[in-house]
Protein backbone atom coordinates (compact mmCIF):
# COMPACT_ATOMS: atom_id res chain seq x y z
CA UNK A 1 0.00 0.00 0.00
CA UNK A 2 1.50 3.75 -0.87
CA UNK A 3 -1.45 5.37 -0.37
CA UNK A 4 -2.34 6.61 3.26
CA UNK A 5 -4.73 4.62 4.84
CA UNK A 6 -8.04 5.93 5.75
CA UNK A 7 -10.78 3.67 8.38
CA UNK A 8 -13.87 4.37 8.79
CA UNK A 9 -17.46 2.39 9.56
CA UNK A 10 -21.30 2.97 10.38
CA UNK A 11 -22.89 0.70 12.83
CA UNK A 12 -26.21 -0.94 11.57
CA UNK A 13 -28.07 -0.24 14.87
CA UNK A 14 -30.78 1.78 13.10
CA UNK A 15 -31.98 3.33 9.85
CA UNK A 16 -29.35 5.56 9.10
CA UNK A 17 -29.49 9.61 9.77
CA UNK A 18 -28.43 12.53 7.71
CA UNK A 19 -26.35 12.74 10.98
CA UNK A 20 -24.48 9.50 9.92
CA UNK A 21 -24.24 10.78 6.25
CA UNK A 22 -23.14 14.31 6.80
CA UNK A 23 -20.60 13.52 9.67
CA UNK A 24 -19.17 10.40 7.76
CA UNK A 25 -20.64 8.68 4.71
CA UNK A 26 -20.78 11.29 2.33
CA UNK A 27 -17.33 11.96 2.79
CA UNK A 28 -16.94 8.85 1.81
CA UNK A 29 -16.25 8.33 -2.21
CA UNK A 30 -14.32 11.71 -1.91
CA UNK A 31 -11.79 10.23 0.50
CA UNK A 32 -11.59 6.46 -1.92
CA UNK A 33 -9.58 8.91 -4.75
CA UNK A 34 -6.47 10.26 -2.68
CA UNK A 35 -6.63 7.16 -0.14
CA UNK A 36 -6.74 3.67 0.48
CA UNK A 37 -10.35 3.58 2.15
CA UNK A 38 -11.41 0.98 4.25
CA UNK A 39 -15.34 1.13 5.18
CA UNK A 40 -16.66 -1.25 7.81
CA UNK A 41 -20.16 -1.96 8.57
CA UNK A 42 -19.88 -2.33 12.48
CA UNK A 43 -21.91 -4.93 13.55
CA UNK A 44 -20.64 -6.11 16.39
CA UNK A 45 -20.34 -2.72 17.87
CA UNK A 46 -24.36 -2.90 17.38
CA UNK A 47 -24.98 -5.51 20.13
CA UNK A 48 -23.73 -3.48 22.66
CA UNK A 49 -27.15 -2.05 22.72
CA UNK A 50 -30.55 -4.44 22.29
CA UNK A 51 -31.26 -5.42 18.88
CA UNK A 52 -33.99 -7.98 17.37
CA UNK A 53 -31.40 -10.12 14.71
CA UNK A 54 -33.56 -10.58 12.24
CA UNK A 55 -33.46 -6.27 11.88
CA UNK A 56 -29.62 -6.12 12.56
CA UNK A 57 -29.18 -8.37 9.36
CA UNK A 58 -31.59 -6.64 7.46
CA UNK A 59 -29.54 -3.16 8.38
CA UNK A 60 -25.96 -4.71 7.23
CA UNK A 61 -27.59 -5.15 4.24
CA UNK A 62 -28.86 -1.69 4.20
CA UNK A 63 -25.70 -0.14 5.13
CA UNK A 64 -24.00 -2.07 2.34
CA UNK A 65 -26.35 -0.70 0.18
CA UNK A 66 -26.38 3.17 1.35
CA UNK A 67 -22.81 3.09 1.16
CA UNK A 68 -22.84 1.97 -2.52
CA UNK A 69 -25.72 4.68 -3.20
CA UNK A 70 -23.21 7.06 -1.99
CA UNK A 71 -21.01 6.46 -4.54
CA UNK A 72 -18.24 4.05 -2.22
CA UNK A 73 -17.13 1.74 -5.08
CA UNK A 74 -16.14 -1.53 -4.07
CA UNK A 75 -13.35 -1.98 -6.48
CA UNK A 76 -11.46 1.04 -4.91
CA UNK A 77 -12.77 0.69 -1.73
CA UNK A 78 -12.85 -2.19 0.55
CA UNK A 79 -16.23 -2.37 2.05
CA UNK A 80 -16.72 -5.28 4.76
CA UNK A 81 -18.89 -6.50 7.73
CA UNK A 82 -16.97 -6.48 10.67
CA UNK A 83 -17.88 -9.84 12.11
CA UNK A 84 -16.65 -11.31 9.08
CA UNK A 85 -13.22 -10.38 9.90
CA UNK A 86 -12.48 -12.02 13.72
CA UNK A 87 -9.34 -10.26 13.83
CA UNK A 88 -10.88 -7.21 15.44
CA UNK A 89 -12.05 -9.26 18.11
CA UNK A 90 -8.82 -10.76 19.02
CA UNK A 91 -6.85 -6.72 18.86
CA UNK A 92 -9.41 -6.14 20.82
CA UNK A 93 -8.41 -8.59 23.94
CA UNK A 94 -5.09 -7.88 23.41
CA UNK A 95 -5.63 -4.34 23.33
CA UNK A 96 -7.89 -4.53 26.94
CA UNK A 97 -5.07 -5.79 28.51
CA UNK A 98 -2.99 -2.56 28.22
CA UNK A 99 -6.61 -0.43 28.63
CA UNK A 100 -7.19 1.63 32.18
CA UNK A 101 -10.47 1.17 33.85
CA UNK A 102 -10.32 4.89 34.99
CA UNK A 103 -9.95 5.34 31.19
CA UNK A 104 -12.47 4.18 29.61
CA UNK A 105 -14.93 5.10 32.64
CA UNK A 106 -14.39 8.37 31.40
CA UNK A 107 -15.92 8.20 28.02
CA UNK A 108 -18.66 10.09 26.52
CA UNK A 109 -20.40 8.20 24.68
CA UNK A 110 -20.28 5.01 27.97
CA UNK A 111 -21.47 7.92 30.28
CA UNK A 112 -24.84 8.65 28.08
CA UNK A 113 -25.65 4.97 27.32
CA UNK A 114 -25.38 3.67 30.56
CA UNK A 115 -28.04 6.49 31.88
CA UNK A 116 -30.26 5.37 29.29
CA UNK A 117 -29.35 1.24 30.50
CA UNK A 118 -28.88 1.40 33.92
CA UNK A 119 -30.60 -1.87 35.56
CA UNK A 120 -28.50 -4.39 32.39
CA UNK A 121 -25.47 -2.44 32.34
CA UNK A 122 -23.51 -4.63 29.95
CA UNK A 123 -19.77 -4.83 29.68
CA UNK A 124 -19.81 -4.66 25.74
CA UNK A 125 -20.77 -1.29 26.11
CA UNK A 126 -17.86 -0.67 28.44
CA UNK A 127 -15.29 -2.36 26.44
CA UNK A 128 -16.44 -0.59 23.29
CA UNK A 129 -13.71 2.05 22.91
CA UNK A 130 -11.08 -0.78 22.97
CA UNK A 131 -13.19 -2.78 20.02
CA UNK A 132 -13.45 0.04 17.85
CA UNK A 133 -9.46 1.13 18.80
CA UNK A 134 -9.16 -2.53 17.61
CA UNK A 135 -10.91 -1.47 14.08
CA UNK A 136 -8.45 1.15 13.32
CA UNK A 137 -5.24 -0.21 14.49
CA UNK A 138 -5.59 -3.53 12.37
CA UNK A 139 -5.18 -1.74 9.41
CA UNK A 140 -2.10 0.62 10.43
CA UNK A 141 -4.54 3.39 9.86
CA UNK A 142 -3.22 7.18 9.30
CA UNK A 143 -6.44 9.04 9.26
CA UNK A 144 -10.13 8.54 10.78
CA UNK A 145 -12.93 10.48 9.09
CA UNK A 146 -15.60 10.36 11.85
CA UNK A 147 -17.88 12.93 13.31
CA UNK A 148 -17.36 15.05 16.53
CA UNK A 149 -18.61 12.08 18.60
CA UNK A 150 -15.86 9.82 18.14
CA UNK A 151 -13.18 12.33 18.84
CA UNK A 152 -12.64 10.59 22.16
CA UNK A 153 -12.82 7.17 21.49
CA UNK A 154 -9.94 7.93 18.37
CA UNK A 155 -7.66 9.64 21.17
CA UNK A 156 -8.20 6.45 23.07
CA UNK A 157 -6.69 4.85 20.20
CA UNK A 158 -4.24 7.15 19.54
CA UNK A 159 -3.02 6.39 23.23
CA UNK A 160 -3.18 2.45 23.12
CA UNK A 161 -1.01 2.43 19.57
CA UNK A 162 2.09 5.08 21.64
CA UNK A 163 1.57 2.62 24.52
CA UNK A 164 1.38 -1.14 22.95
CA UNK A 165 4.65 0.53 20.84
CA UNK A 166 6.30 1.30 23.63
CA UNK A 167 5.76 -1.58 25.57
CA UNK A 168 6.10 -3.96 22.84
CA UNK A 169 8.54 -2.22 20.30
CA UNK A 170 6.68 -0.33 17.22
CA UNK A 171 3.75 -2.09 16.22
CA UNK A 172 1.23 0.36 15.15
CA UNK A 173 0.66 3.56 13.20
CA UNK A 174 -0.93 6.61 15.49
CA UNK A 175 -3.59 7.47 13.58
CA UNK A 176 -5.56 10.87 13.26
CA UNK A 177 -8.51 11.84 13.20
CA UNK A 178 -10.42 13.90 10.22
CA UNK A 179 -13.45 15.71 11.28
CA UNK A 180 -14.93 17.98 9.14
CA UNK A 181 -15.92 21.34 11.01
CA UNK A 182 -19.79 22.39 9.83
CA UNK A 183 -20.61 18.88 9.96
CA UNK A 184 -18.80 17.11 12.71
CA UNK A 185 -22.24 17.20 14.94
CA UNK A 186 -25.28 17.57 13.50
CA UNK A 187 -28.05 18.13 16.70
CA UNK A 188 -30.95 16.45 17.39
CA UNK A 189 -33.92 18.19 15.88
CA UNK A 190 -35.82 18.53 18.76
CA UNK A 191 -32.85 19.11 21.40
CA UNK A 192 -30.05 20.69 19.80
CA UNK A 193 -28.17 20.00 23.26
CA UNK A 194 -27.78 16.54 21.88
CA UNK A 195 -26.57 14.72 18.92
CA UNK A 196 -28.93 13.44 15.89
CA UNK A 197 -28.79 9.82 16.76
CA UNK A 198 -30.61 6.79 14.72
CA UNK A 199 -31.48 5.08 17.79
CA UNK A 200 -33.42 7.94 19.88
CA UNK A 201 -36.68 7.32 20.64
CA UNK A 202 -37.88 10.14 18.81
CA UNK A 203 -38.72 9.55 15.35
CA UNK A 204 -38.88 13.53 14.81
CA UNK A 205 -35.26 14.15 16.46
CA UNK A 206 -33.79 12.97 13.47
CA UNK A 207 -33.74 12.69 9.49
CA UNK A 208 -33.42 9.25 7.72
CA UNK A 209 -31.43 8.91 4.72
CA UNK A 210 -34.37 6.98 3.45
CA UNK A 211 -36.79 9.13 4.58
CA UNK A 212 -40.05 10.49 2.00
CA UNK A 213 -40.06 13.87 1.07
CA UNK A 214 -43.39 14.42 3.23
CA UNK A 215 -41.54 13.37 6.46
CA UNK A 216 -38.61 15.43 5.91
CA UNK A 217 -40.88 18.75 5.33
CA UNK A 218 -42.91 17.28 8.56
CA UNK A 219 -39.87 16.96 10.88
CA UNK A 220 -38.76 20.38 9.47
CA UNK A 221 -41.39 22.04 9.81
CA UNK A 222 -41.25 20.81 13.65
CA UNK A 223 -37.34 21.71 13.93
CA UNK A 224 -36.91 23.45 17.40
CA UNK A 225 -36.09 26.71 16.67
CA UNK A 226 -35.54 29.34 19.45
CA UNK A 227 -38.05 32.30 20.60
CA UNK A 228 -35.50 34.91 19.31
CA UNK A 229 -36.92 35.28 15.76
CA UNK A 230 -33.91 37.26 14.80
CA UNK A 231 -32.70 34.91 11.86
CA UNK A 232 -28.75 34.47 12.77
CA UNK A 233 -26.03 31.91 13.28
CA UNK A 234 -25.31 32.27 16.49
CA UNK A 235 -24.87 30.02 19.97
CA UNK A 236 -27.23 31.49 21.55
CA UNK A 237 -29.45 30.32 19.08
CA UNK A 238 -28.30 26.51 18.85
CA UNK A 239 -31.54 25.15 17.05
CA UNK A 240 -30.95 27.65 14.26
CA UNK A 241 -27.76 27.55 14.06
CA UNK A 242 -27.75 23.68 13.66
CA UNK A 243 -30.52 24.09 11.00
CA UNK A 244 -28.41 26.55 9.24
CA UNK A 245 -25.14 23.53 9.56
CA UNK A 246 -27.72 21.08 7.98
CA UNK A 247 -28.53 23.60 4.68
CA UNK A 248 -24.76 24.36 4.49
CA UNK A 249 -23.96 20.91 4.30
CA UNK A 250 -26.36 20.16 2.15
CA UNK A 251 -26.55 22.87 -0.67
CA UNK A 252 -22.59 23.86 -0.09
CA UNK A 253 -23.60 27.17 0.35
CA UNK A 254 -21.54 29.77 2.87
CA UNK A 255 -23.29 30.30 6.34
CA UNK A 256 -22.68 34.01 5.31
CA UNK A 257 -24.51 33.74 1.94
CA UNK A 258 -27.45 31.92 3.69
CA UNK A 259 -27.97 34.20 7.35
CA UNK A 260 -28.30 37.05 4.25
CA UNK A 261 -30.82 35.51 1.94
CA UNK A 262 -33.33 34.70 5.21
CA UNK A 263 -32.16 38.11 7.56
CA UNK A 264 -35.36 39.30 8.35
CA UNK A 265 -37.85 36.65 7.36
CA UNK A 266 -39.71 34.42 9.49
CA UNK A 267 -38.56 30.94 9.85
CA UNK A 268 -41.04 29.72 7.67
CA UNK A 269 -39.37 30.57 4.11
CA UNK A 270 -36.09 29.04 5.24
CA UNK A 271 -37.94 25.77 6.75
CA UNK A 272 -39.58 25.67 3.22
CA UNK A 273 -35.90 25.65 1.89
CA UNK A 274 -34.10 23.51 3.65
CA UNK A 275 -36.91 20.71 3.21
CA UNK A 276 -36.25 20.85 -0.67
CA UNK A 277 -32.58 21.15 -0.34
CA UNK A 278 -32.37 17.56 1.89
CA UNK A 279 -35.39 16.20 -0.17
CA UNK A 280 -33.45 17.23 -3.50
CA UNK A 281 -29.89 16.12 -2.35
CA UNK A 282 -31.28 12.72 -0.81
CA UNK A 283 -33.02 11.66 -4.04
CA UNK A 284 -30.47 9.68 -6.39
CA UNK A 285 -29.24 8.14 -2.78
CA UNK A 286 -32.87 6.44 -2.33
CA UNK A 287 -32.94 5.85 -5.95
CA UNK A 288 -30.15 4.06 -6.39
CA UNK A 289 -30.38 2.13 -3.14
CA UNK A 290 -33.71 1.00 -3.74
CA UNK A 291 -32.40 -0.30 -6.95
CA UNK A 292 -29.59 -1.91 -4.86
CA UNK A 293 -31.39 -3.10 -2.28
CA UNK A 294 -33.11 -5.89 -4.41
CA UNK A 295 -30.15 -7.32 -5.37
CA UNK A 296 -28.54 -9.26 -2.31
CA UNK A 297 -26.65 -11.67 -4.51
CA UNK A 298 -24.24 -9.04 -5.78
CA UNK A 299 -24.45 -7.41 -1.91
CA UNK A 300 -23.20 -10.59 -0.64
CA UNK A 301 -20.58 -10.73 -3.16
CA UNK A 302 -19.43 -7.46 -2.17
CA UNK A 303 -19.39 -8.58 1.27
CA UNK A 304 -17.04 -11.69 0.59
CA UNK A 305 -14.40 -9.56 -1.25
CA UNK A 306 -14.57 -6.87 0.77
CA UNK A 307 -13.97 -9.56 3.69
CA UNK A 308 -11.19 -11.32 1.86
CA UNK A 309 -9.19 -7.90 1.59
CA UNK A 310 -9.70 -7.12 4.72
CA UNK A 311 -8.49 -10.23 6.54
CA UNK A 312 -5.27 -10.21 4.32
CA UNK A 313 -4.74 -6.85 5.85
CA UNK A 314 -5.84 -7.81 9.31
CA UNK A 315 -4.22 -11.16 9.79
CA UNK A 316 -0.48 -9.60 8.98
CA UNK A 317 -1.13 -7.20 11.60
CA UNK A 318 -2.56 -9.76 14.05
CA UNK A 319 0.44 -11.80 13.42
CA UNK A 320 2.77 -9.22 14.41
CA UNK A 321 1.14 -8.52 17.78
CA UNK A 322 0.55 -12.24 18.78
CA UNK A 323 4.94 -12.81 18.17
CA UNK A 324 5.36 -9.20 20.28
CA UNK A 325 3.23 -10.21 23.07
CA UNK A 326 5.07 -14.13 23.44
CA UNK A 327 2.15 -16.30 21.94
CA UNK A 328 3.80 -19.51 20.75
CA UNK A 329 2.78 -19.68 16.80
CA UNK A 330 2.59 -22.70 14.55
N1 LIG B 1 -25.17 13.51 14.76
C1 LIG B 1 -24.06 13.26 14.10
N2 LIG B 1 -23.36 14.26 13.52
C2 LIG B 1 -22.22 14.00 12.83
N3 LIG B 1 -21.71 12.76 12.68
C3 LIG B 1 -22.38 11.75 13.24
N4 LIG B 1 -22.17 10.42 13.27
C4 LIG B 1 -23.14 9.81 13.96
N5 LIG B 1 -24.02 10.72 14.40
C5 LIG B 1 -23.58 11.93 13.98
C6 LIG B 1 -21.04 9.78 12.62
O1 LIG B 1 -21.54 8.67 11.88
C7 LIG B 1 -20.57 7.65 11.89
C8 LIG B 1 -21.21 6.36 12.26
O2 LIG B 1 -21.65 6.39 13.57
P1 LIG B 1 -22.02 5.03 14.27
O3 LIG B 1 -23.13 4.38 13.58
O4 LIG B 1 -20.80 4.21 14.41
O5 LIG B 1 -22.43 5.36 15.71
P2 LIG B 1 -22.77 6.65 16.42
O6 LIG B 1 -21.71 7.68 16.28
O7 LIG B 1 -23.11 6.26 17.83
O8 LIG B 1 -24.05 7.11 15.61
P3 LIG B 1 -25.52 7.15 16.09
O9 LIG B 1 -26.37 7.51 14.92
O10 LIG B 1 -25.67 7.99 17.30
O11 LIG B 1 -25.79 5.64 16.43
P4 LIG B 1 -26.37 5.01 17.74
O12 LIG B 1 -27.66 5.75 17.99
O13 LIG B 1 -26.59 3.59 17.39
O14 LIG B 1 -25.39 5.20 18.83
C9 LIG B 1 -19.47 8.07 12.83
O15 LIG B 1 -18.39 8.57 12.07
C10 LIG B 1 -20.10 9.17 13.63
O16 LIG B 1 -19.14 10.11 14.08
Amino acid sequence: MNKKVVLSGVQPSGSLTIGNYLGAIQNFSKLQEDYECIYAIADLHSITVPQVAKDLRRRTYEVLALYMACNVDPEKSTIFVQSHVPEHLELSWVLSSISYMGQLSRMTQFKDKAKKSEENLNAALFTYPVLMAADILLYQTDFVPVGEDQRQHLELARDLAIRFNSKYSETFKVPDNLIRKETGKIYSLKDPSVKMSKSSEDENSYILMLDDPKTIERKIKRAVTDSDAHFCYSDDQPGLKNLINIYQAFSNESVEDIVKQYEGESYGPFKKDLAEIIIESLKPIQDEYSRLINDKAFLEEVMAKGASKASYLANKTIRKVYRKVGFVQI
